[in-house]
């Protein structure tokens, strides 16, 4: 860094602020801000960067700057988004900033001819032109392709999604129903797995793997999508601001008077499921109260305390039917969709009150009887086999020499709110896994020769509480971390050594071990988990014992109380652990571990739906295997790992995306707020520092110094 010249020095707010150096210490510098009135201070030396001359200056492809740190990075895409330029190259990783507003001109059809074939670099950084590039090297490698797009919630990693798939099919389609229908396949997708939360109003609460396939002429085909663990708690329960899934409110606000009746629906108010989460909004009190005093009206169906201002639920309602038309859904298809969904709303409104008699058990409320009535109407089932199943269960004796008795116990009130919720969830999620089969045969293929696959799953997360949920999708991360730094950074680095460029060796972490502690056999968490699962009283204090007990000195996992932050040491150690991950330290609350890792439903309600008078009801749970040989089986713990199906999925995953030639997209959210034009400079300095992007400009300086290798001339055939 020269004397004089102005140099990027940390800011609390914006990330980065410039200023001058002043004072040289041993391993800190005094800086004096160029804004005035500001008071000088020190920096450590590592997180001050040299400016570059000209800082209202902004480039496309980040490398062509002259000096490549965060710092001119980080000011690079401000500069960029300041002008509506949300899209930025590093090499040929694309940076995306959520605009938070329409840009049709980006996205408009003649956008998408001008990239047609064009090579990278030759127009402005856009998401249309990583997917040609996948394209191009699909047509030119004869190889599958993978787009792996990432960031934090309400990053725009679906949005991207959805342009690289209205990309692909229209650029290199046939024209035909196919390209729509791929398309047209997320609506669908979004209304049964995304939700209102509060970082995002349609927010995805399940990752994919959409799949384009195309033949050896290179037209699109057909299409696959993949999913990935479903939030199963949303289901029941929504924390405050948050809502269900949109199919719920859709579904009360847009249904036909005829399905309404049919369906018995009322306004989300009037259903515990969607009642809880989200506060109300009331936009004019006085109208809202006549409003309330008629809660059939179909105004109020309309417009009922529950609807969110931000949501427009009777339009999308419209909107989903017409994607589903489109995608080929008849009306009965529909229908028995919509049936289950009102199933799942009634069964939320069953109550238990506790049996007048001395059993200890519980009965249902009288209040909730037409609900039961309805739940079992609409969901196939006997009214009285319903009420049965969720007040007791079955158990097998083991006292007294009756061995292998099957009697019925009574469940508490309790337990009997956590049968109603299992087999609400169990509906549910059975459900979506329909929806996207149903998805899938939209779109089939006899044969293809290669795709390209779109990865849109939830970046890495860290919430204040952190449980099962936050684990998973980070463990997920990990892997694609370890991915990216295989395909990214180690092959680069072998490249320059084997054209002995005198590199010297980029340092990034390398998180074998943070993986192994998750996935290994038997040692691994998951598999300690798994372990609980089929103890005969499992606890998730016990499990948390466990997981310390067997990694004592692990460099990745640490007790709560060690931890220097206050929040994580009101955890007791029985009560959680702390990983190490590459993007930071989480500590995860076991509460409930054991209980999300579970999959099955207990005897009696497996038995109940499995045997439904609707036929497809029955065929949501055709497949479960725990259905069968019940009277066997009944009273035996039953246990199916959501865990390790995971690890498995995730391994087939990453086994494919090693097999194909990949390219990143790296999402942003500009602000917490979730409005446009706002920059919150170090909000976003973090995102663009946990994606080793930093590292990848690291490598890239050397580069641009030898002046030899283009970093992305292996990336880049000539096509
Ligand atoms: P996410 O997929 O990354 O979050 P989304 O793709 O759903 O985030 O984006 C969130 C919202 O930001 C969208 O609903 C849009 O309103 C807006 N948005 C994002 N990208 C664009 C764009 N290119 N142009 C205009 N608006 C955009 V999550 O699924 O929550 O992890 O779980
Ligand atoms: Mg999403």
């Amino acid at each position: 860094m020269e004397d004089g010249k102005p140099v990027w020095a940390p800011h609390p707010a914006d990330g980065f602020q410039l200023g001058t150096i002043v004072d040289i210490g041993a391993n800190s510098l005094t800086i004096e801000p160029l804004k005035q009135g500001q008071k000088s201070f020190t920096a450590q030396i590592n997180q001050v960067f040299p400016a570059e001359d000209d800082v209202n200056k902004h480039v496309e492809d980040n490398c062509s700057l002259m000096y490549l740190n965060e710092a001119t990075l980080l000011n690079n895409v401000r500069v960029r988004y300041s002008k509506d330029k949300i899209y930025t190259f590093v090499a040929n990783i694309l940076i995306a900033v959520n605009p938070y507003v329409d840009l049709p001109k980006l996205y408009a059809p003649e956008t998408i001819k001008q990239y047609h074939g064009r090579s990278l670099g030759t127009l402005p950084p856009h998401v249309y032109a990583i997917a040609d590039k996948a394209f191009r090297d699909m047509r030119v490698l004869k190889m599958s392709q993978s787009i792996i797009v990432s960031g934090e919630s309400g990053a725009g990693k679906t949005e991207n999604t959805k342009f690289v798939l209205r990309y692909l099919t229209t650029s290199y389609g046939t024209g035909q129903d196919i390209d729509e229908r791929i398309v047209e396949a997320n609506p669908l997708l979004e209304a049964f797995g995304n939700a209102k939360t509060v970082r995002n109003n349609n927010s995805s609460r399940f990752g994919k793997f959409v799949e384009i396939h195309f033949n050896g002429k290179n037209t699109v085909v057909g299409g696959f999508v993949s999913h990935y663990l479903l939030e199963k708690s949303r289901i029941c329960q929504q924390s405050q601001e948050e809502r269900n899934y949109h199919i719920f409110y859709r579904l009360c606000a847009g249904a036909s008077e005829d399905i309404r009746t049919k369906f018995h629906l009322e306004s989300p108010d009037a259903f515990r499921y969607l009642n809880r989460g989200c506060t109300r909004f009331f936009a004019n009190k006085d109208t809202d109260k006549q409003i309330l005093q008629n809660r059939k009206s179909p105004e109020h169906l309309k417009a009922g305390p529950l609807k969110d201002p931000l949501l427009d639920d009777q339009g999308d309602f419209n909107r989903m039917c017409g994607a589903m038309k489109k995608i080929g859904l008849d009306d009965t298809e529909k229908l028995d969709l919509f049936r289950v969904v009102a199933g799942v709303l009634h069964l939320g409104n069953i109550d238990f009150e506790e049996a007048g008699s001395t059993s200890g058990g519980c009965t249902i409320k009288n209040q909730s009887s037409q609900t039961v009535e309805y739940c079992a109407e609409l969901l196939g089932l006997e009214e009285s086999d319903l009420r049965v199943s969720l007040t007791s269960r079955v158990m097998l004796t083991t006292a007294g020499g009756a061995k292998g008795t099957v009697i019925k116990v009574p469940l508490k009130v309790e337990q009997a709110n956590n049968a109603r919720d299992a087999l609400a969830k169990a509906v549910y999620s059975r459900l979506f896994d329909h929806v996207v089969t149903r998805v899938n045969q939209c779109f089939p293929f006899d044969s293809s020769a290669n795709f390209i696959g779109v990865l849109d799953i939830a970046g890495f997360e860290y919430f204040e509480h952190n449980s099962f949920e936050q684990f998973c999708i980070n463990y997920c991360n990990e892997k694609l971390q370890q991915f990216f730094n295989e395909r990214i950074l180690k092959e680069e680095q072998e490249l320059y050594q084997k054209e002995g460029l005198g590199v010297n060796e980029v340092h990034y972490v390398d998180n074998q071990d943070c993986i192994d502690l998750v996935e290994a056999k038997l040692v691994g968490i998951l598999d300690i988990l798994d372990e609980e699962n089929r103890l005969p009283q499992p606890s998730d204090q016990h499990f948390a014992e466990t997981v310390h007990n067997k990694h004592k000195n692990h460099f990745r996992l640490t007790v709560p109380r060690k931890s220097k932050l206050q929040v994580h040491r009101n955890v007791r150690d029985d009560e959680g652990f702390i990983v190490r991950h590459f993007a930071g330290a989480v500590c995860y609350e076991t509460t409930k571990f054991v209980e999300k890792n579970n999959d099955a439903l207990h005897m009696s309600l497996e038995c109940l739906v499995s045997e439904s008078k609707d036929r497809f009801i029955r065929d949501l749970f055709e497949n479960s295997n725990n259905a069968k040989d019940s009277k066997q089986k009944a009273g035996k713990l039953s246990f199916i790992s959501v865990g390790n199906k995971f690890k498995t999925q995730l391994n087939i995953l990453l086994e494919k995306l090693r097999s194909t030639g990949s390219s990143f997209i790296r999402c942003i959210k500009p602000n917490l707020k979730m409005v446009s034009h706002q920059f919150e400079g170090a909000q976003i300095l973090s995102q663009l520092q946990c994606s080793e992007i930093g590292t990848q400009l690291q490598l890239t300086s050397y580069c641009i110094a030898s002046t030899f290798l283009l970093v992305h001339h292996k990336f880049l055939p000539v096509t």
